[in-house]
């Protein structure tokens, strides 16, 4: 009886500017990098690299997005690799290293008002002063993440609009002020800093406390806030952010995750922007945090990609709203569980977003969620104020459908014709809708990708690219150290065009980095294969490099990694080890191996056994492997050193 009584008297929620308007939009954004997350997209081919692109920020077409945060790389690992800094060294600038640069500029193609971020994770060690602290030396720090600002404008025509401090880690005062003091001494008083990209405490009692740092900050950052905020935030006055929440799996409930913590964000926790980690999972599966991303696409070798229900979740808010819109105060929860939210332009236009998710079906990996219930409800929503004559809406909708799995999103429906400036929707469990006077908007497709394949069993690279589109090889995942395309000019011969790793000092670091350098490639499913790698070792006396097989971890796991790894020494030594430590040792004698001359390293792996050539001739053999079982191939070096790689083969059955 009383079920039949609610359905018959549905609830009414006001839409209404009479008593003034709430906080000011500023956007739902993708984070790429923290770390290497979109390593593998780059490498794809046209017309799939494009297609993808276009899915992320072409607006009216896909998640259209309107910020993107990157990444200010540091030498580093930053969960799924390391991204290159603009100065390995003290003496040294480049603004044209990694992907970051690149993905802006195709962002800003796309859409010229896409807001663009940076934030350092790590640094390289000279920042640090050989300290593994980025705060001692704070007027260093404070140029160095400048340049960076300066050198987006400089070399690409990229406005960077907001800058932050340290992800998750420390933030110094003192080092905030002197950042916004060089920020004003370049002329970048346009630049606004997030601060601090971690938890709402210890920053929000920072600024309450010191009004010169209040005076240097313009948004708190929180991450995985979990939709709410605490109230010495409010009270700072400040904007607040997520600026960086999802990191779920990208299935039907990353898509609900992302569904529910965009419009509750706002709803509970007064959040002006969501950011997403990340932006697209384009970096191997067995990585950390495999397929945290809007979208897929790490197959550059096939050219497949996935666009995952949280690029449709997004388009629900960013196709029909832009930064600068203006939320109503009216927000909300829904009397039978979910939420609303209403945005306006403050021009007579009117986004209304609505969501329905249930617990179980929009879980994200972070914080725990409380139990609450959402049922199939009548919902009737009465527009007042200035939306009071609005006749009539555009309605898209999405059914996560988690029973039939059979999903429908973003879908176009037929307007609703307004009586008396209401409406009423049947609102089932997980559902979302938008309802917008905008007359704009698109469900974007491209005809399939090509199939998914595995990564080819078989794969060689000379590194004999003139004028490289990007500074790293395709498909080389580096983990710690960097990893770039090199023209050796002090050797010629057969060797000119080589690939290079080239940090030389342990970096300021944000997870824990191995003390060799590695860069993996390849399927982790591989067990029997041989890797085939000429070596330049530049480093005398200690220096050492070697090829690796069945490598099999990696991220912020990578101290860890186990795999068959065949090392030569400059002090004409070699060894073979089943960890990137080098501490279990399967085999070793002498080598005659020295600096400054290429020698050809070949691994062999099959079943239980290991053999290893140099130069063509067997060096050793029979080496006993029981575990990993399978895993990448690999590169590297024994420290922070300079080497040189060519002629990478791989050959796996
Ligand atoms: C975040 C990082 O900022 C990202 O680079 C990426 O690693 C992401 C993956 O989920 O996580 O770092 C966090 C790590 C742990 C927590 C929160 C954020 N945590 O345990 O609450």
């Amino acid at each position: 009886l009383l079920l039949l009584f609610t359905s018959a008297q549905p609830l009414t929620y006001d839409l209404d500017d009479r008593k003034g308007l709430g906080r000011v939009f500023d956007g739902i954004g993708g984070l790429s990098g923290g770390g290497a997350t979109s390593r593998l997209l780059v490498n794809y081919a046209e017309p799939y690299r494009s297609q993808i692109l276009d899915y992320l920020f072409k607006p009216n077409f896909g998640a259209s997005l309107h910020i993107l945060k990157v990444e200010i790389g540091g030498d580093a690992q930053t969960t799924d690799g390391t991204e290159p800094s603009h100065m390995h060294y003290e003496n040294d600038e480049n603004y044209f290293r990694g992907y970051e640069w690149w993905l802006m500029k195709e962002a800003k193609k796309r859409n010229p008002n896409i807001t663009l971020i940076g934030l350092p994770w790590a640094f390289p060690g000279w920042v640090g002063n050989g300290k593994n602290w980025p705060y001692d030396f704070p007027d260093i720090t404070a140029s160095y993440v400048v340049n960076w600002i300066l050198g987006a404008k400089q070399y690409h025509d990229l406005d960077i609009q907001y800058v932050g401090i340290w992800n998750e880690r420390n933030f110094d005062s003192k080092y905030i002020k002197l950042l916004r003091y060089t920020l004003d001494k370049n002329g970048l008083e346009n630049i606004r800093i997030i601060a601090s990209d971690n938890l709402w405490q210890p920053v929000a009692r920072s600024l309450l406390l010191d009004p010169e740092l209040s005076r240097a900050v313009d948004v708190i950052g929180a991450h995985y806030p979990g939709t709410t905020t605490i109230p010495e935030a409010l009270q700072t006055q400040k904007t607040l952010w997520s600026s960086e929440d999802y990191s779920t799996f990208n299935n039907a409930i990353g898509g609900g995750c992302w569904a529910r913590i965009l419009n509750q964000n706002y709803v509970n926790g007064n959040m002006t922007a969501t950011i997403a980690w990340n932006l697209v999972a384009s970096y191997y599966n067995e990585l950390p945090f495999g397929r945290d991303g809007l979208m897929t696409a790490n197959e550059p070798w096939s050219g497949y990609y996935a666009v995952e229900s949280p690029i449709w979740i997004t388009a629900h808010t960013t196709q029909f709203t832009q930064p600068g819109w203006t939320y109503l105060q009216t927000v909300g929860h829904l009397d039978q569980g979910g939420s609303y939210v209403a945005l306006t332009d403050g021009e007579g236009n009117l986004t209304v977003v609505i969501e329905t998710m249930t617990h179980n079906h929009s879980v994200c990996i972070r914080p725990p969620l409380l139990p609450y219930k959402v049922t199939p409800q009548k919902a009737t929503f009465q527009l007042q104020g200035s939306f009071a004559n609005i006749k009539k809406l555009q309605v898209w909708r999405s059914q996560f459908n988690f029973e039939t799995k059979r999903p429908s999103f973003f879908e176009k429906l037929a307007p609703v014709k307004l009586l008396n400036g209401s409406f009423t929707l049947d609102l089932d469990e997980d559902e979302v809708y938008t309802l917008t006077t905008l007359t704009t908007g698109q469900k974007g497709s491209y005809s399939d990708p090509p199939a998914s394949a595995t990564f080819p069993k078989s794969y060689k690279d000379d590194f004999s690219v003139r004028n490289p589109p990007f500074t790293e090889a395709p498909n080389f995942a580096d983990q710690t150290g960097v990893f770039e395309y090199h023209i050796n000019l002090t050797d010629p011969g057969p060797h000119i065009f080589t690939l290079r790793q080239v940090v030389t000092q342990r970096p300021v670091t944000w997870v824990a980095d191995a003390d060799q350098t590695i860069s993996v490639l390849g399927d982790h499913k591989w067990q029997n294969i041989t890797v085939t790698c000429d070596v330049y070792m530049e480093k005398s006396n200690t220096g050492g490099a070697y090829v690796a097989a069945r490598v099999n971890k990696g991220g912020g796991f990578v101290r860890g990694a186990e795999g068959v790894f065949f090392w030569v020494f400059t002090d004409g030594t070699y060894r073979v080890t089943n960890d990137l430590a080098g501490e279990r040792v399967l085999a070793e004698g002498q080598a005659g191996t020295h600096e400054y001359r290429w020698y050809t390293l070949s691994l062999t792996v099959e079943g239980q056994y290991a053999s290893g050539k140099l130069n063509g001739y067997l060096l050793w053999k029979n080496a006993v492997v029981l575990t990993p079982k399978n895993g990448w191939a690999a590169i590297g070096t024994r420290s922070f050193e300079l080497a040189q790689f060519d002629n990478f083969a791989v050959v796996a059955q």
